[in-house]
């Protein structure tokens, strides 16, 4: 959550490194180690030319000048870690890409040892929650800003979120926490939207947690074409403060629609994997940014973050970009074996708290997702997948929550419990056991036209209907003529847009893939070349292939006409 980052001090930049194979260390181990060299933070140890593709431990360490009662942000890592502070152990980062906090006493106020231990392997068994199966390579690094604040022993925030009750009347509720010695009394608080003072609580004050509701007229709305924020501030007693950016806007299901203030919208983007080849998922900001506004300048309004929890920098900048995200936690066709597993389950659960508190004031994110292509057509499935919806729609109800499927129709168990039906198919790529042939534009239509039926059913009507993943591969440069040019790849893109596009039935579409994206090798030369997964409409650099101008031709409204 964008809570207070004001007081915390980055400690991103240059930290001395050690790899070892062995995995993390102990507090023993650690004092026998020399940091011969050096890493970013962030940044993934496994893609330098030192330790590519290894596999084992990154040992990252610096020195930080603090003292008192401190917390410290960890934004992600992978695939596990730990984390020491003067050579004792602070705590387990034990899920990728999880957004971690550490509250801790930091002793004097003096150089102190910071280390973060991360270990890449994975072993795929039914616990593990990053299997050599997935379609996404596991990097081993800190992905996300490291960053430490000193709290106040007496009184501090440590939640503030807004939720819009009602655009038209511009009604917002704001919920705040309150921690520290001083918590337990009542404490007169503060409310200032933009500069403005919209609340206060008078001298009766208020309890050490809590929430009221405010008019804000006029106050603008947030929107996809006119992305407006408003800064929060909160104040009590005047020594805690925190400030938040939020946007007023409301997300809604109506009539199997989608609604954004009221209004239908068709969500029409792209799948994006938050990596990069020189980067691993440790992407700088810069790109990120670039990404982001190479999607929104090709006319999209969507992006699927895959498959896992986005940055708070992604997020951000999706709210000031005007770009709607679906978020998802860390998951890809998980078996039985995982369903059954209290590890495996029990992760889930701590991933949707952390998911839904770190992007509630993001305006950005219009739908919670979760275990993508799960063996939803198993008993297994059902109470696992019953079991989160019902925990996001608990977490924040005014969200609406989903998992892709890719199920077929007949044997699907679980879309009943979720509030969209988003579907992944691939008409146009994936035939049975082998890869289509030829472009047939009714093959599309054909699959398209199957799922809308099965979203018209009686008992699925009320749901919205999504297509998550559709696409088809091509190697950058491969010529028309050759099997899977760059112009198939662009003619399956193409026409599953369009034909969402003028399908009212359907809320949107996501293409499968923004870049292309490392993947293990395991998935075989032929369906994989290079070891990338290749349906990026961009290359893994970047460099728009025919699908990305085509999409722009079709999307900002210029002459829908094939390259050639
Ligand atoms: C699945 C999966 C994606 C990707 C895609 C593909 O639908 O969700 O992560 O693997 O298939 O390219 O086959």
């Amino acid at each position: 959550m964008n809570l207070g980052k004001q007081e915390q001090l980055d400690l991103n930049g240059v930290w001395s490194f050690v790899f070892r194979e062995e995995g993390l260390p102990s507090a023993a181990e650690l004092a026998q180690l020399d940091y011969p060299q050096m890493e970013t933070v962030p940044g993934c140890f496994d893609t330098s030319s030192v330790h590519r593709f290894a596999r084992g431990c990154g040992v990252y360490r610096r020195e930080v000048f603090i003292g008192g009662l401190c917390r410290l942000n960890i934004g992600g890592i992978g695939v596990r870690g730990r984390v020491f502070w003067d050579g004792r152990t602070l705590g387990e980062l034990p899920i990728p890409f999880e957004d971690e906090e550490f509250v801790f006493e930091a002793g004097d106020e003096k150089a102190h040892t910071l280390v973060i231990a991360v270990d890449n392997r994975i072993d795929g068994s039914d616990d593990s929650l990053w299997a050599p199966y997935y379609d996404f390579y596991s990097h081993g690094g800190i992905y996300r800003d490291v960053s430490i604040g000193r709290l106040d022993r007496e009184l501090r925030f440590v939640d503030c979120r807004v939720t819009t009750l009602d655009e038209r009347t511009r009604t917002v509720r704001i919920d705040y926490e309150l921690e520290g010695e001083k918590a337990g009394v009542s404490h007169p608080l503060e409310c200032r939207v933009d500069g403005r003072l919209i609340y206060a609580s008078g001298d009766g004050g208020m309890p050490a947690r809590g929430n009221f509701t405010v008019n804000l007229p006029g106050a603008a709305l947030w929107s996809v074409d006119h992305p407006v924020l408003h800064t929060l501030e909160l104040s009590c007693n005047p020594a805690a403060k925190t400030f938040c950016a939020f946007g007023i806007r409301r997300v809604a299901l109506q009539n199997g629609r989608i609604t954004l203030n009221g209004e239908a919208v068709k969500l029409i983007g792209v799948n994006r994997h938050d990596a990069h080849p020189d980067f691993g998922y440790a992407v700088p900001v810069a790109t990120v940014l670039h990404d982001l506004m190479q999607i929104k300048a090709m006319g999209a309004n969507f992006i699927r973050g895959s498959h896992y929890p986005q940055s708070e920098s992604m997020l951000a900048l999706c709210d000031r970009l005007g770009l709607l995200v679906w978020e998802e936690t860390l998951g890809w066709g998980n078996n039985p074996g995982s369903l059954k597993s209290r590890k495996f389950l029990d992760a889930q659960d701590c991933m949707a708290r952390h998911l839904v508190r770190k992007s509630w004031n993001h305006p950005s994110v219009i739908l919670h997702g979760f275990l993508n292509e799960v063996y939803s057509d198993c008993e297994e499935a059902e109470p696992v997948v019953r079991h989160l919806a019902e925990l996001f729609r608990e977490l924040n109800p005014s969200i609406p929550v989903s998992f892709a499927t890719c199920r077929a129709e007949e044997t699907e168990r679980c879309v009943k419990f979720v509030d969209v039906i988003a579907y992944n198919v691939y008409p146009g790529w994936y035939v049975g056991d082998f890869l289509a042939e030829e472009f047939r534009p009714e093959d599309i239509a054909a699959r398209l036209a199957q799922v809308r039926s099965y979203a018209n059913l009686p008992e699925n009507r009320e749901k919205a209907l999504l297509i998550t993943e559709i696409g088809a591969s091509t190697i950058a440069g491969a010529e028309p003529g050759d099997r899977w040019s760059e112009e198939y790849q662009a003619d399956v893109d193409e026409e599953a847009v369009r034909l969402v596009m003028q399908d009212d039935r359907y809320s949107g579409i996501a293409i499968w893939l923004f870049a292309d994206s490392r993947t293990f090798r395991t998935k075989g030369a032929v369906m994989r070349p290079r070891c990338f997964n290749n349906k990026g409409i961009v290359t893994e650099h970047r460099i728009p292939k025919q699908a990305y101008r085509r999409l722009t031709m079709l999307l900002r409204g210029g002459k829908n006409r094939k390259e050639s």
